[in-house]
């Protein structure tokens, strides 16, 4: 390239920016459970123990909170993880005529 006035080929004007990372932390959904009056202890318990993988006397520390406060955490999951196990345990307890409900929110 003839090195020509028009030619130029220094970047001292050339503004450089660093990137930002395009990629976050996926965001953790805590997953919990509501107080009702007619759901039996027992069933939340169960409820606790077969779909939070808790010990017999986990659950019934948790359930106990969640009769007490109005509301207990069951754990911490991934997006898609904690949706599966609010409609899992919501459509238990529709089946079985209980009201008790389970929700999530994000951390
Ligand atoms: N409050 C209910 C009762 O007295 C028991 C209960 C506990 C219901 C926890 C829901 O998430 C719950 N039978």
């Amino acid at each position: 390239m003839p090195d020509f006035p028009f030619f130029h080929q220094d970047d001292d004007d050339l503004a450089v920016q660093n990137a930002k990372p395009k990629l976050k932390k996926p965001s953790l959904y805590r997953v919990i459970l509501l107080n009702d009056d007619f759901t039996p202890m027992d069933f939340v318990t169960e409820v606790l123990e077969n779909f939070f993988g808790m010990s017999e006397d986990q659950a019934t520390a948790i359930m106990l909170q969640v009769h007490t406060q109005g509301i207990g955490i069951c754990g911490t999951y991934s997006k898609d993880v904690a949706e599966t196990k609010v409609y899992i345990v919501n459509s238990y307890s529709f089946e079985h005529e209980y009201p008790l409900k389970c929700a999530m929110e994000e951390i």
